[in-house]
C-alpha cells in the first residue's frame, strides 16, 4: 500500500510540474546611430524582440564571425568597405522596419561569436553598419526551453517564390517561415505607399535600396539559409503590401525572377 501511495504521490506530482518557464525574449533596440541588445545570450532556439527607435527604416542582420577574426575585424571591413569577407556567414536577421515598428523573431542561433548589423542605408547611401550600426553578441554553447511558437500560417520560401499555407490577415498574427530552396531566401514584408503601387518600391530595390525609400518597411526575416527556418509575430494594419525576396544573382533579383506576392488588408 504504501509503495502504491508513493507511486501515486510520484504520479500526480510529474502530472503537477511545470513545463520548464520559457526563456524572456531578447530585446534589440535599433537606433540612428547604433544597436543595443545584451552582449552573451546562451545557444538554441531565442526570440528576439526587435524595435525601431530610431528617424528611419532599420534592420537586424546576424552574422557569425569564424575563425580566429574579431569583432576589430569586422570593425575594420566596414570602415574599408569591400566584398563581404568569406569568414563572415550570415545567420538570419529581422526585415527592416520602420520608425516605431516591432517584430518579434525567433530562430536557433548556434554559438559563436556574432555581430549584430543594420544593413539599410540612410539617405546619403551608406549602411548604417558602415556608420557604427553594429553591436558584438556572444552566444554561449547551452540548450533553449524555448518551443517553437505556434503559427498562424507557414510560408515557405522556395527558387523562386513563395507558397502560404493561409491567407495573410490584419491584426497581430505568428508566422512560420521555412526555406526548402538551395539558397538563400528572404521574406522582406513592404507596405506600398498609397500611390504609385509595387513599381517604384521594385525600382527602388534594383537600383541598389539607395535614397529615399517609396513604400514603407514593414519587418519580415531578412535571411533565411537553406533548409533552415524562422519564426515572426507582429502586427499589420490595412494597406496594400508585398512579401519580396531581394537577394540578387547574375539573373536578376529573386523578386524579378518570381519571388514577390501581393497581399492587401482592408
Ligand atoms: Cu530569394
Amino acid at each position: 500500500m504504501i509503495i502504491t501511495s508513493l507511486l501515486l504521490a510520484g504520479l500526480v506530482g510529474g502530472a503537477q510540474a511545470p513545463s520548464p518557464a520559457a526563456p524572456p525574449a531578447v530585446r534589440i533596440e535599433l537606433k540612428d546611430d547604433g544597436i543595443t541588445l545584451p552582449p552573451r545570450i546562451t545557444a538554441g532556439l531565442t526570440t528576439f524582440s526587435v524595435e525601431n527607435a530610431g528617424t528611419g527604416p532599420h534592420d537586424a542582420r546576424f552574422v557569425r564571425i569564424t575563425g580566429t577574426h574579431t569583432v576589430a575585424d569586422v570593425s575594420a571591413w566596414l570602415k574599408a568597405g569591400g566584398a563581404v569577407p568569406e569568414w563572415l556567414v550570415t545567420a538570419g536577421g529581422a526585415g527592416a522596419l520602420a520608425p516605431g515598428g516591432k517584430e518579434e523573431y525567433t530562430f536557433n542561433i548556434a554559438p559563436g561569436s556574432y555581430v549584430v548589423l543594420c544593413g539599410h542605408r540612410g539617405d546619403d547611401g551608406a549602411t548604417h553598419a558602415e556608420k557604427g550600426g553594429f553591436t558584438a553578441l556572444q552566444v554561449d554553447a547551452g540548450k533553449s526551453t524555448l518551443r517553437p511558437p505556434d503559427a498562424d500560417r507557414i510560408v515557405t520560401l522556395r527558387d523562386h517564390g513563395f507558397q502560404l499555407t493561409a491567407p495573410i490577415e490584419g491584426g497581430r498574427s505568428t508566422w512560420h517561415v521555412r526555406n526548402t530552396g538551395s539558397e538563400p531566401h528572404q521574406m522582406l514584408i513592404v507596405k506600398l505607399a498609397d500611390s504609385g503601387g509595387e513599381y517604384p518600391e521594385r525600382a527602388w530595390f534594383n537600383h541598389g535600396a539607395r535614397g529615399p525609400r517609396p513604400g514603407q518597411a514593414a519587418g519580415g526575416v531578412l535571411e533565411v539559409p537553406p533548409g533552415e527556418e524562422a519564426w515572426i509575430r507582429l502586427e499589420l494594419g490595412p494597406g496594400h503590401y508585398l512579401l519580396l525576396c531581394a537577394e540578387q544573382e547574375e539573373d536578376g533579383q529573386h523578386f524579378d525572377l518570381g519571388m514577390i506576392y501581393r497581399f492587401t488588408i482592408e
